[in-house]
Order: structure tokens, then C-alpha cells, then sequence
């Protein structure tokens, strides 16, 4: 399997000055692996609009999203509680690799899907009480290339890339607390881009 990894990135840099640790891997799946990811999980997966409460409103998502894992999690952010499917067998193998690749390990991954430039996501910081405390997150990507930034919370500080089709990221430490991250929307890219956040989720109500 060395042919999946090409080291044009070294993972072991950390992308942010202070307070966090993001490492880039650079494109961990080459072509035409890469492209047959993609496709499948544009067709296999369970994708829905996202819903979120919102100053007590309802509202929902361009963008789509689905969730799955180990077992029957439950799972709550933006104040609606979403409840995972069972692993798919590419996804099985995708967070495999992401073990692989990074040295961790993972329990559940929420995949997002954005049919275009003009869908993102906010500035915000995956430190919800469900997951692991300082728990990596592995940050899989397929599709169009996206900008991706992250924003200090208090000097404001800013550090950007690019998410590459078939890279893997990771954020761990401290970074969720510190540090925002988004997707800013574009209106140079008219593909779509599949994302996958591999988590560990603990405080979970397990439904099973
Ligand atoms: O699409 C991305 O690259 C990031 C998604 C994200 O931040 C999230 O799902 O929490
Ligand atoms: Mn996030």
C-alpha cells in the first residue's frame, strides 16, 4: 500500500504558532483511488440537509451531512440531537487509512456534503461535550479543493490552506478550544467537495 501515500507535506509540521496542533498529510489517496471514494460516497451515502436551532428557530442546510459509527450514538450540536448509522464498508476502509496515516483512532465521522462554492461552513470549534477532550479530529476531503482556515480566538490570528481531493488533515490538543475553524464559501469553485471528520465521540448515549 506505499503507493496511497506521496509525502510532499510532512505531517508532523504543526500548521498553527501556538495553542493547538493541525497537521496537513497532503493527498494521502492518489487517482484514481481518490476519484472512486468520491463517487461512491456521492451515491452510498445517507446524505440529509442538516437541521439546526437557531435562536430557537429551525432552519436547514444547503449543504448535506450524514453521520455514522460504532455503535447507535447519539449525537448533539447546533441543539438537535442526530443519531448515527453503521459503518458503511468504504467508510470502514477510509478510517482505516485515517488510523493509519496519523496514529489514532476514531469511533464515529460526520461527512458533509457541498454541492458547490457557495455552500461552507461558519467559523466555529468542534468542542462539544459528546467528544473526547482534546480527542483528534482526522479531516478527510474528496472533491473540488477548498480554501480551509482556522482563526484564534483571542489575537484573531488567522492560518490558511487548501484541502486537496484525497488529503487528510488533523486537529488535536488544545485546537478546538483556541481556535476557530471554517470553510469560507467561493464563488471560484462550482464542484462539489465531500468532507469526512473522523471523531471520538465518549459521553455518548448509546441507544443500542
Ligand atoms: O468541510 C470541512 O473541511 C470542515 C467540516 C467541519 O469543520 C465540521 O464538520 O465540523
Ligand atoms: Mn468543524
Amino acid at each position: 500500500m506505499n503507493e496511497l501515500f506521496e509525502r510532499e507535506y510532512d505531517g508532523s509540521v504543526n500548521l498553527l504558532p501556538y495553542e493547538g496542533t493541525v497537521n496537513y498529510y497532503g493527498r494521502i489517496i492518489q487517482l484514481p483511488e481518490a476519484d472512486a471514494y468520491f463517487n461512491t460516497l456521492i451515491h452510498r451515502i445517507e446524505w440529509k440537509h442538516d437541521e439546526a436551532v437557531i435562536f430557537g428557530k429551525r432552519i436547514t442546510t444547503k449543504r448535506k451531512v450524514a453521520w455514522y459509527g460504532d455503535e447507535e450514538f447519539e449525537y448533539t450540536y447546533s441543539n438537535i440531537t442526530k443519531r448515527a448509522l453503521p459503518w458503511s464498508p468504504e467508510l470502514l476502509e477510509l478510517k482505516e487509512i485515517a488510523e493509519r496515516v496519523t496514529g489514532e483512532q476514531f469511533n464515529s465521522c460526520l461527512l458533509n456534503l457541498y454541492h458547490a462554492g457557495d455552500e461552507g461552513m461558519a467559523w466555529h470549534s468542534d468542542g462539544e461535550k459528546d467528544l473526547k477532550k482534546h480527542g483528534a479530529i482526522g479531516s478527510m476531503s474528496f472533491g473540488a479543493e477548498r480554501k480551509f482556515m482556522f482563526k484564534h480566538k483571542k489575537s484573531k490570528e488567522t492560518v490558511s490552506l487548501i484541502l486537496e481531493h484525497g488529503s487528510m488533515l488533523v486537529m488535536k490538543d488544545a485546537t478546538q478550544d483556541h481556535w476557530l475553524h471554517r470553510l469560507p464559501p467561493t464563488k471560484l469553485v462550482s464542484a462539489p467537495r465531500v468532507n469526512l471528520t473522523f471523531r471520538t465521540i465518549v459521553r455518548a448515549t448509546s441507544v443500542l
